[in-house]
């Protein structure tokens, strides 16, 4: 069966890792399928923002390692904005090391990542340690990993090969698996796992830097994406308020044309 033609709700029953399960649950009920990626370096702008967009989006993408202010007490607006307006959060760690590092910079530093981020972004280069070292769940609370199968940018190294060995790997941790991030509908079947897909914009092809987009449409209907992140496009809009209903209704459209509902 062709995961991209199940709704969201039939694959809720199908996920195995709980923050699959709850981000299904979320899209269906908010209908959004929205992944805001909030790359600003000031911890006011950030929740400035998602105080404004919040209600339209199903999760939050994070790079906390850009944040010039970062705090404890950001993290706790943060995790108060995200239960009032229903969305999780994602850091975007792209853990990439042995496990025993991988485990420290989970846990550990600065940021102590595993105590706020509902799911985490992993290269599966390193090898299937860099997996064991994130624990399904930290202090008794769920957590979840998008593993990097493919990336959106111009010229990245990863081949065929490294795309199946991945998908192969991750089939190894089903209680921790959310989902892969990557461009494609055939990079794997299972409808219980999200395909999250960056490179997403209505205005340009590409940032100069080597960064692809494409559009709603594609992204949903035929490279098989249930989830879209949306950087630049929000944040750098004159109108980010705007901006996020226009992306958010198209995405939602899309996949609601792509189930047939
Ligand atoms: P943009 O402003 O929409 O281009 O932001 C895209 C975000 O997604 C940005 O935070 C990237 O780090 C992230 N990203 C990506 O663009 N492409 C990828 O393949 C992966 C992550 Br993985």
């Amino acid at each position: 069966v062709d995961r991209t033609k199940l709704t969201y709700e039939k694959r809720e029953k199908l996920a195995n890792n709980p923050i699959a399960k709850k981000l299904f649950n979320i899209m269906a009920t908010k209908k959004s399928n929205l992944c805001l990626s909030v790359d600003l370096t000031s911890t006011s702008k950030i929740l400035d923002l998602l105080t404004r967009v919040g209600e339209h989006i199903c999760l939050v993408k994070t790079h906390v390692d850009i944040i010039e202010d970062f705090s404890e007490s950001f993290v706790t607006q943060l995790k108060q904005l995200a239960d009032r307006f229903g969305f999780l959060i994602l850091e975007d760690r792209k853990f990439a090391d042995i496990g025993n590092t991988v485990s420290l910079q989970y846990s550990k530093g600065l940021y102590k990542i595993g105590d706020w981020a509902d799911c985490v972004t992993v290269h599966s280069l390193p090898g299937e340690g860099v997996l064991k070292a994130i624990s399904a769940s930290v202090n008794g609370v769920s957590k979840g990993v998008f593993l990097l199968a493919e990336m959106s940018s111009e010229g990245n190294l990863i081949t065929p090969d490294y795309i199946e060995q991945t998908v192969k790997v991750a089939a190894k941790y089903p209680e921790l698996m959310t989902g892969f991030v990557c461009q494609n509908k055939k990079t794997f079947s299972d409808p219980g796992l999200i395909q999250l897909t960056p490179g997403v914009q209505l205005q340009s092809s590409g940032d100069g830097l080597g960064q692809v987009y494409n559009t709603p449409e594609k992204i949903i209907l035929e490279n098989g994406a249930d989830i879209a992140v949306v950087g630049r496009g929000i944040v750098a809009a004159k109108n980010p308020e705007a901006q996020v209903v226009i992306y958010r209704d198209a995405l939602w459209k899309a996949y609601a044309e792509r189930v047939g509902a």
